[in-house]
């Protein structure tokens, strides 16, 4: 079954006893027994829930995944993944990567005895300089966040399993609509659902995704070790936003693209990242590994912060906010906002400037959105 159908159906059968078409909520932290030692499959609410369930199969259908599991925010997904290692293992990872994943671990994994060595990503051979003999994972973003960076998955796939290294792909930004890392050799996903996959601003979520049934065994235990799992609301409207994941992507790339070309031009962006322009330094790498460009944009105003804080003031439909993968659209300023807690040399090096907006292209109609930006450039 093609991608659109599966996001609708998969782990989503009629309920057997009333034919209800949506999945229920199913309210309950606990379940009857039949007996001690005999249940129906559910024992309690941390563990297993119908709704979840239904969640997490259709998540691991549209990552073409073997096993999902659905956690309660992608922060949450990430530190269970690297619950996995113990002190004295080593990772690698990407040097443009979400803030707050950064900070989860020079803050807190660092403290378990877990170090990180990160990579300049526009140097690829360097994720197998950068290997220890206690590597035991490679982290990556791709697009990256903030700077939509392209990572060759399938290069770092084979550096990881040439050294016997988990290779995990944190695919938020794409969706599994435009890309499918375990096709290309990853060997688990992540997900904040809270963006394209919840698709409405209005959740909190986190998703595993993995085809290798002795990882998932693992991580399996690891979330029910742990607790972060998402509510069964939760689980349900990130369920719903996923049936329509599909078309909602289509409109978010038609209109990024379309806005990336007008602001492309535009006298008062000095630089703009979006991987489906030509300028893009990877453009040939998205198209060949992704088969969408995503609705991401990010771009550096001429005039430094001063521009920036006017721009962001006279925006109307863009919304100064955190977060991404909406239908509305919103602006963020990843320096003070989902960069903010990198040290500012580190910021700096990696290019995160104090002149750099980061759009997250709603599904409004695309002529208003360019009215609205041009408006906010012209009177800056
Ligand atoms: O916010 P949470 O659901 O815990 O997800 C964390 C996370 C993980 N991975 C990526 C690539 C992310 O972008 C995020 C969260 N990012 C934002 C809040 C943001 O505005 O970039």
């Amino acid at each position: 079954m093609e991608f659109e159908t599966r996001a609708i159906h998969e782990g989503q059968q009629p309920d057997p006893q009333t034919g209800a078409v949506i999945v229920p909520i199913y309210l309950t932290s606990t379940y009857q027994q039949d007996a001690i030692g005999k249940h129906k499959g559910y024992e309690y609410s941390r563990t297993g829930n119908p709704t979840r369930t239904a969640l997490e199969e259709a998540l691991a259908s549209i990552e073409n995944g073997q096993f999902g599991l659905a956690f309660a925010s992608g922060l949450a997904a990430t530190t269970t993944v690297l619950s996995m290692l113990k002190s004295g293992d080593h990772i690698v990872a990407g040097d443009d990567l979400y803030g707050g994943t950064y900070r989860l671990l020079e803050r807190v994994v660092k403290n378990w005895g877990v170090n990180t060595t990160y990579v300049d990503i526009d140097h690829i051979a360097d994720f197998e300089t950068a290997i220890q003999p206690n590597t035991k994972l490679i982290w990556i973003e791709t697009p990256t966040n903030p700077l939509l960076k392209i990572i060759d998955i399938a290069v770092v796939a084979n550096i990881a399993h040439k050294n016997n290294i988990i290779l995990v792909v944190d695919n938020t930004f794409a969706s599994p609509y435009f890309q499918k890392p375990l096709d290309l050799g990853a060997d688990i996903v992540v997900h904040s659902t809270t963006k394209y996959l919840g698709g409405h601003s209005d959740i909190i979520g986190g998703a595993v995704i993995t085809s290798n049934e002795q990882l998932y065994t693992e991580l399996k235990f690891y979330q029910n070790a742990i607790g972060a799992v998402p509510s069964p609301f939760d689980s349900w409207l990130v369920l719903r936003g996923i049936k329509t994941l599909a078309v909602r992507m289509r409109e978010h790339e038609k209109n990024a693209l379309f806005l990336a070309k007008f602001l492309e031009k535009h006298p008062k962006v000095e630089r703009i990242y979006y991987p489906g322009l030509l300028s893009h330094e990877q453009h040939q790498l998205a198209k060949e590994q992704m088969s969408g460009f995503g609705g991401m944009i990010s771009l550096e105003l001429k005039g430094g912060f001063a521009e920036v804080e006017k721009f962001a003031s006279r925006l109307k439909l863009f919304l100064l906010a955190e977060s991404l993968g909406g239908v509305e659209s919103l602006l963020c300023y990843p320096a003070k906002m989902t960069h903010g807690s990198l040290p500012e040399a580190e910021r700096l090096k990696r290019g995160i400037n104090d002149n750099l907006v980061r759009l997250s292209v709603g599904i409004e109609h695309l002529l208003d959105l360019q009215a609205d930006l041009e408006n906010a450039l012209s009177s800056s």
